[in-house]
């Protein structure tokens, strides 16, 4: 990696060298001002971004290279200003690639998925496991299903219903397709959760492993299952589907693949065709997506139970009242929470930690 404009270089107490990286004023084109020094100790795949980034021609080169130093950038106080100014970046060439008939509008909308819902959680595995089966079975999204390898060939988004929400599945090619490998591990990345399908009719466990090491491969870790730190940029959430459950053979399959990932990765049963074991998948995707689902109302009014707000686990009252509005998060005093409080209408700070079906009033 090449040093330009005001980087400087510094050796830390344990040896090792960090580099103090300043903003290059180009990549802020546009924008009011370049951000001040970021922390350093970035890994050397964020400047391979970075520099892939600056070289990128069209908005979709762009994206994949900004999508690539957001997952990469560690998350911390330090880098947030950083982190929404990617954020801000991205969001402005997904609007310029929406805009731009030449590069095929279908195509450049359908190679990036905008998360909807609750959380979006991506389909990968080898082929004919069933990928797109179950997304249409789930979702009614009308994704191509064939008897023949490689029958996805676009990511193929859908809205899986789970109780009160709606939870985003993306059906995408098998991950040994032609001409995939550029954009596939983008969308892997910038997911909140993998589901890696296999087939239990073909040795199960051969193909969970093959997948985790194609994941492995792109530097994306799976959590649960063990990798040297520098080998990873970015850990991914992921349970594995067993489908065919139908089939024969395929129970017996199911309980080798359960016992060989038992309290490293969660397995789930199903058969996409006969929709068998869907409930126990919905369920399970939830858990894994780590959100819940609160209920924000004010004094004297009813809570909306149809209508859930979604936070990241561990999220607190506070977190609710600025996901209603930010002068609700500055000027709260109080909130009363019925659910998980002591007794119904605990009245709590803004720090209390919420609970999944919580219904928090927020006193202003
Ligand atoms: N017995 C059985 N067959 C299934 C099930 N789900 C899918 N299949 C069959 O498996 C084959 C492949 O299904 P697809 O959904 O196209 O598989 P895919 O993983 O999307 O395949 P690619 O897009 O090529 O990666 C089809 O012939 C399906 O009918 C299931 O639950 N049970
Ligand atoms: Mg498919």
């Amino acid at each position: 990696m090449r040093l330009q404009y005001k980087d400087t270089i510094r050796q830390e107490n344990d040896g090792h060298y960090a580099i103090e990286y300043r903003p290059r004023p180009s990549e802020f084109e546009g924008s009011e001002s370049p951000a001040t020094a970021m922390p350093a100790n970035l890994p050397p795949q964020y400047y391979e971004a970075e520099k892939r980034y600056r070289c990128a021609k069209t908005p979709q080169e762009k994206i994949e290279a900004l999508e690539e130093m957001f997952s990469i950038m560690p998350k911390h106080k330090g880098t947030d200003r950083l982190r929404a100014e990617l954020r801000t970046k991205i969001a402005k060439f997904y609007e310029e690639a929406e805009k731009r008939p030449m590069v095929g509008r279908k195509g450049s909308l359908l190679y990036y998925v905008k998360k909807e819902g609750a959380g979006q959680a991506v389909l990968v595995g080898l082929p004919s496991t069933g990928k797109s089966q179950l997304v249409t079975t789930l979702t009614g999204a009308s994704s191509q299903v064939a008897d023949y390898p490689f029958t996805t060939q676009l990511p193929i988004p859908g809205m899986m219903e789970f109780e009160n929400i709606q939870i985003q599945l993306v059906d995408l090619p098998a991950i040994t397709a032609p001409n995939v490998s550029s954009w596939l591990p983008n969308i892997v990345r910038n997911a909140d959760l993998v589901l890696i399908v296999v087939d239990l009719t073909r040795e199960p466990v051969s193909q969970a492993e093959a997948t985790i090491e194609w994941l492995a491969g792109f530097r994306i870790g799976v959590v649960g299952e063990a990798r040297r730190a520098e080998e990873v940029t970015v850990w991914k959430k992921a349970m594995i589907i067993g489908n065919k459950v139908d089939a024969a053979g395929a129970a017996e399959n199911y309980r080798t693949l359960e016992s060989r990932y038992q309290g490293r990765l969660p397995t789930v049963p199903i058969s996409a065709l006969r929709a068998d074991g869907l409930e126990n998948l919905r369920r399970a995707t939830f858990r894994e997506l780590e959100v819940i689902r609160v209920y924000t109302k004010v004094p004297g009014q009813k809570p909306d139970l149809a209508d859930p707000v979604v936070l990241r686990r561990g999220s607190t009252a506070l977190d609710a009242a600025e996901s209603v509005h930010k002068d609700f998060g500055r000027n709260l005093k109080y909130a009363q929470v019925w659910g998980s409080g002591k007794f119904a209408g605990q009245r709590v700070k803004r720090d209390y930690v919420l609970q999944d079906g919580d219904v928090i009033e927020l006193h202003i």
